[in-house]
């Protein structure tokens, strides 16, 4: 009855009332993929080869601080805020209201991708009118802020100083401009951003912005964003709703990034577990299908704050220069460590993965032994949480599970069976461990590394 009278208050203008009422059953559910750790873990890969026979794929949170690298036929392309699917020329990618957009970082990357072959992204791609926009002046606070950081506290927090932070602060400080506040009326558009411009200025003398240039040029981009701009609550609700499609998320930085959930403050801005999905693309939680868990072999971290299982030998060296473990946005060098099962549980907890991707366990290949580690102790105690105070987690000791390497390559392996019995056995220590299945095959796709097809 509720549900009966509510909506039929909230409907003028918006068509009929059965027009608005959702199907009994979601015909369309979306499939999520996202990052267990703490980022980097391989997401694009994945999501290209799940997007090979997608509909749609979509971006919900994050902006261009986002790296993930997809090779195709030995080109590699490397997407920041456009979604790895967009390699697919049959594919509608979509950048939801989650998601922060620097526009001179959208178009740059589109420019440099088609220089290596994508083609057509601007008749695929759809982006949603109440999206944020990251403005330059954003990007120059959060280096100031990092400065700030490092000056107050001894320690910054390793942003990739693409304004995330300062743009999700405009957006829930509620003086934010949106996608639709830029393709309506310019003039409106101006006196908004001199505001904003100027509220930053107050706060950060030391703010170099030139108000006019970028007025200039934010004009020129609105008339190439226009085309691409659409209603992305209705957009969604008719893919959802529509005939039968297959509709992708992307999800960009992980849980341990996660504003609510991650290793706070050394987090990102936004919800980059399952509940970001929702809000950040506007789908009805029942409409979340799949949610895949991305999951490195090992742990890497860029960035700073604490991180229990890492690294500082030869054989986090090893890790890190096998697994050419760089920054795909900064270029940084990513800490590397053993694979921390505690923190993917807790991912799970929050996301509740139905199945796991394994990437990069052909890294592992030359180690004659690898742990795991599977508990936290405090003072010699067992932690029975994974803590939400990071001087908990900075202090804690790693109980580890040693487990036999199988010293032999493993790149070309595609199947789960020609794996060798001692990597088969470390798949399924993790899939006890976190009681979650591996993902049978990704697609029968020949993998151009090893991803674990667990
Ligand atoms: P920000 O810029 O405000 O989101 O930074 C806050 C924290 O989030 C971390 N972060 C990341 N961690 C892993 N990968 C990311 N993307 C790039 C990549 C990173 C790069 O794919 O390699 O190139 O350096 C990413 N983006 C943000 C960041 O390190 C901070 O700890
Ligand atoms: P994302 O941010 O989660 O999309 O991951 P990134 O692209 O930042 O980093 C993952 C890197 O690992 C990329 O360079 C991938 O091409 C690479 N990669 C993914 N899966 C595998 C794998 O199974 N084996 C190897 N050797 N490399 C992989
Ligand atoms: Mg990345």
């Amino acid at each position: 009855l509720f549900t009966q009278r509510s909506t039929k208050e909230y409907t003028p203008g918006l068509g009929s009332v059965k027009s608005l009422r959702a199907p009994k059953e979601p015909r369309n559910k979306v499939t999520v993929v996202l990052g267990a750790q703490w980022g980097d873990e391989g997401k694009g890969k994945v999501v290209d080869l799940l997007a090979m026979d997608a509909d749609i794929v979509c971006r919900c949170q994050g902006g261009n601080n986002a790296g993930h690298t997809v090779v195709v036929d030995s080109v590699e392309y490397d997407f920041h805020l456009l979604p790895s699917g967009v390699l697919n020329q049959k594919a509608l990618s979509f950048i939801g209201n989650g998601v922060v957009i620097h526009l001179p970082g959208l178009f740059d990357e589109a420019q440099k991708n088609l220089q290596k072959g994508l083609q057509g992204w601007e008749e695929r791609l759809k982006i949603s009118d109440r999206a944020h926009i990251v403005f330059n002046f954003h990007q120059a606070v959060d280096g100031i802020q990092e400065q700030q950081r490092q000056l107050q506290a001894g320690k910054n927090l390793g942003t990739t100083k693409k304004g995330i932070g300062p743009a999700y602060s405009s957006k829930a400080a509620r003086n934010g401009l949106r996608v639709c506040d830029l393709v309506s009326n310019f003039s409106a558009f101006e006196e908004k951003f001199r505001v904003l411009a100027k509220h930053f200025l107050d706060m950060y003398p030391s703010l170099n912005v030139d108000i006019d240039s970028e007025l200039q040029q934010l004009k020129v981009y609105a008339e190439k964003l226009r085309p691409l701009v659409t209603d992305g609550v209705y957009f969604m609700h008719k893919a959802l709703n529509g005939p039968s499609k297959k509709i992708l998320v992307e999800g960009a930085n992980a849980a341990l990034l996660d504003i609510d959930f991650g290793t706070y403050p050394f987090v990102t801005s936004s919800n980059c577990t399952v509940g970001g999905v929702c809000t950040g693309l506007g789908v009805p939680p029942s409409y979340v299908g799949q949610v895949y868990g991305v999951v490195k072999a090992y742990t890497t971290r860029v960035g700073v704050g604490a991180f229990p299982t890492e690294l500082d030998n030869d054989i986090g060296s090893l890790l890190q220069s096998r697994g050419r473990e760089f920054g795909v946005t900064t270029g940084r060098r990513r800490r590397c460590g053993w694979l921390d099962l505690i923190l993917v549980r807790y991912a799970h907890m929050v996301n509740g993965f139905t199945a796991i991707a394994l990437t990069k366990l052909d890294i592992l290949d030359t180690l004659s032994e690898i742990k795991v580690g599977v508990a936290y102790f405090v003072d010699s105690e067992p932690l029975p949480n994974f803590p939400a105070n990071m001087d908990v987690l900075t202090h804690v000791t790693v109980k580890y599970e040693t487990l036999p390497g199988w010293c032999c390559s493993t790149e070309d392996v595609r199947c789960f069976e020609e794996l060798p019995p001692q990597a088969q056995k470390y798949i399924r220590f993790i899939e006890d461990f976190l009681q979650v299945p591996g993902y049978g095959l990704i697609g029968q796709v020949p993998l151009k590394t090893g991803l674990a097809v667990v």
